[in-house]
């Protein structure tokens, strides 16, 4: 481990963050290095349940399309996660998924420049290097696009450890006028827009309300999994806020503008966002709300078979709210409690595993539900609210699986 850990600052994980339990090692190595214990589960560590072993194979999905392959990265292109080959608690980062609207720009981090303008006492810039002499903050941070979904059997999703520094100390620094409500963050990759019959340049760009900005635990990141952020992820640097959708992490992060008004660009006022009806004090309307908070979700993705024995793994996620349970129903049936990764921290996915006794031979359907601290369920399909949008994907999703 690097001495980054000794100057974690103000994040509130509950779980250790890197540790003694490398999910990668052969669990030979790990018998040997005498890790086992804490967190069994069954007898085995949790992440023992993670990695294939040699007797195991996938049960297959029948709800996925014959041969559904993930494609390899290629430049420019989104790329997502064959969620079945989930076997980590940290997504490698040449896994993890990669969503851009504009290009994928490649900066010269010796010429990398960060400015902060706008509401403030001081206008600051800083060099890359500037910001990494700041205290380093760690941060386990899984997240996925606010369009993720059945499509891509929830590819579109990736769990990491994130070290970067304070978002909220650099704010403090700059000193901030009460005036300023919101901040802006730019990205430095670029595209063309047509704003009312108008071409225009564009940056991609997101804001945070300043309670957000200074409350919600964000991080300028250089690293990712122990590496400095590769290309596709935003490199030199980029915005984590932890518990949002993918959206507010701004990548290839150029410039932070503190305004006294609301940012109306594409990706907060027109794209990213939610139509759905609901509840408005009373009044049913129809409701254009800005992508933001993760909302309480969890999806099988994988099922495997060793000898008899079958295992439903999963994952949830949620805004940092604490889970209660993950629960299974199999074929209609009660719901019953899943095992959840004891590595699961406040703002990282939150793995799930559970052990199904007697599978008969045909097709079966399953389905996961979260349940959170403060007693929200996971919402059926039919408990969703009307929603046409794309946006927030975050039903319970029903798997088929055939047991031969
Ligand atoms: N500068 C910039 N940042 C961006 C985007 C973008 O297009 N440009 N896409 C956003 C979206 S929609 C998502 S889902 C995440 C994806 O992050 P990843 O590619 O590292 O997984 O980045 C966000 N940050
Ligand atoms: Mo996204």
């Amino acid at each position: 481990m690097t001495a980054q850990n000794n100057t974690k600052q103000h994040q509130t994980q509950h779980a250790p963050a890197l540790h003694a339990t490398p999910p990668d090692l052969p669990r030979r190595e790990v018998l040997r290095a005498g890790l086992f214990g804490a967190a069994a589960l069954g007898g085995l560590p949790f992440w023992s349940h993670l990695a294939l072993g040699a007797e195991e194979e996938l049960v297959p999905f029948t709800d996925m399309p014959p041969g559904f392959l993930a494609p390899p990265v290629t430049p420019g292109a989104t790329h997502f996660l064959d969620t079945r080959g989930i076997n980590s608690f940290y997504t490698p980062n040449a896994d993890f998924y990669i969503i851009q609207h504009y290009n994928q720009p490649e900066l010269d981090p010796a010429a990398y420049k960060l400015k902060l303008t706008g509401l403030v006492d001081k206008p600051l810039e800083f060099t890359l290097d500037q910001l990494k002499a700041r205290p380093h903050v760690e941060l386990i941070a899984g997240f996925e696009c606010g369009g993720n979904g059945e499509r891509m059997f929830q590819g579109l999703i990736g769990n990491a450890r994130w070290v970067g520094c304070s978002l909220r100390d650099l704010l403090q620094e700059a000193g901030l006028r009460p005036e300023g409500i919101e901040v802006v963050f730019y990205g430095n990759d670029k595209g063309m827009e047509t704003i009312r019959d108008k071409n225009v340049e564009q940056s991609f760009g997101r804001s945070l309300h300043i309670n957000d900005a200074l409350n919600a635990n964000a991080i300028l990141a250089w690293e990712m999994n122990g590496e400095a952020l590769p290309q596709y992820h935003g490199a030199p640097l980029r915005l984590i806020v932890p518990g949002w959708y993918g959206v507010a992490n701004v990548k290839w992060l150029a410039q932070i503008h503190v305004q006294d008004r609301r940012f109306m660009g594409r990706f907060m006022g027109r794209d990213y966002v939610t139509l759905s009806k609901v509840d408005i004090g009373g009044e049913e309307r129809w409701e254009e709300r800005s992508v933001t908070k993760i909302r309480l979700k969890s999806s099988i993705v994988r099922v495997t078979k060793n000898g008899a024995a079958h295992t439903i793994m999963g994952f949830a996620l949620t805004d940092g709210t604490p889970l209660r349970a993950i629960e299974i129903s199999i074929d209609g049936g009660p719901w019953q409690t899943a095992s959840l990764d004891p590595q699961a921290s406040e703002y990282s996915w939150k793995l799930f595993t559970y052990t199904w006794n007697g599978a008969t031979p045909g097709e079966h359907t399953l389905v996961s539900r979260a349940i959170d601290s403060k007693g929200q369920i996971q919402a059926t399909p039919a408990e969703m609210p009307e929603k046409p949008t794309r946006w927030e994907n975050y039903a319970q999703f029903p798997r088929k699986v055939m047991i031969g």
